[in-house]
């Protein structure tokens, strides 16, 4: 694989699927392990760091943040090896893994994710930053593969504003693919991943399909970004809590 090749395309995109760089045995681990995760793990996290579309069926699992924290197996994927080596490769420096997550849609059951630029909720200056998004099931039009506007990270921070939807809690205010431009599907099978840099504008749909979707997120900040006091802060568990939701 030509790396250098794959980081012109994430210059220009924003974005980069890749669907060979894992080895084999790699991949299949991350695939087991996450899947193990979700359903031994995820369902023991308190509602700080779990979120669940229904609290009381494990399997409607909308996200688990900081899974590095439980399992140290996520924590050296994510500081050792090929991902984080991607991830270097990408930002053309060295890198700082900020936590690891998992991202569910339940069959009929998971919501839109809105869309959004990562860097909005990223304190830091520059935005020098990106998520590496393993898919864990396959991801499709059908089952809400995630979207991204090609070149959109080249343009300006987009206004958001609250989105109403648990577990994202921005979106971008009054989101028109006339004005920021079309968004185009990645669609990946079990193991394959996608390098999205934290500001393109991404989104997916609803699960309106009879099959899981889930996928496995890593972010990283460049080592030579700063804090940005100035930057929004939000602290959407007070209003999840008080809707009932945590
Ligand atoms: O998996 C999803 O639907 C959302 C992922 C996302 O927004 C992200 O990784 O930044």
């Amino acid at each position: 694989m030509n790396l250098t090749q794959v980081r012109k395309a994430f210059n220009e995109d924003g974005f980069v699927v890749l669907r060979d760089y894992l080895a084999p045995d790699l991949r299949d681990e991350i695939v087991d392990r996450t899947r193990r995760f979700i359903s031994d793990v995820a369902p023991t996290i308190d509602s700080k760091r779990g979120f669940f579309e229904d609290r009381n069926r494990p399997e409607t699992m909308l996200r688990v943040e900081h899974l590095n924290l439980d399992d140290p197996w996520f924590a050296k994927l994510a500081d050792a090896g090929p991902v984080r080596e991607l991830a270097e490769h990408m930002l053309s420096a060295p890198v700082r893994s900020t936590g690891v997550s998992v991202f569910g849609k339940s069959p009929r059951i998971g919501k839109l994710t809105p869309p959004h630029q990562d860097a909005f909720y990223w304190r830091i200056t520059p935005k020098d930053a990106l998520t590496v998004w393993i898919a864990i099931d396959r991801a499709d039009e059908e089952n809400g593969c995630v979207r991204y506007v090609p070149g959109s990270h080249l343009k300006e921070m987009q206004p958001h504003e609250l989105s109403g939807v648990f577990g994202f809690s921005q979106h971008i205010t009054d989101y028109d693919p006339g004005r920021v431009g079309e968004a185009v599907p990645a669609c990946v099978d079990p193991g394959e991943l996608i390098v999205h840099h934290g500001m393109t504008i991404h989104y997916a749909d609803p699960n309106e399909s009879d099959r899981l979707r889930r996928a496995l997120g890593i972010v990283y900040y460049a080592e030579h970004v700063r804090d940005d006091e100035s930057a929004p802060k939000f602290d959407p568990k007070k209003q999840w809590a008080k809707e009932g939701k945590l």
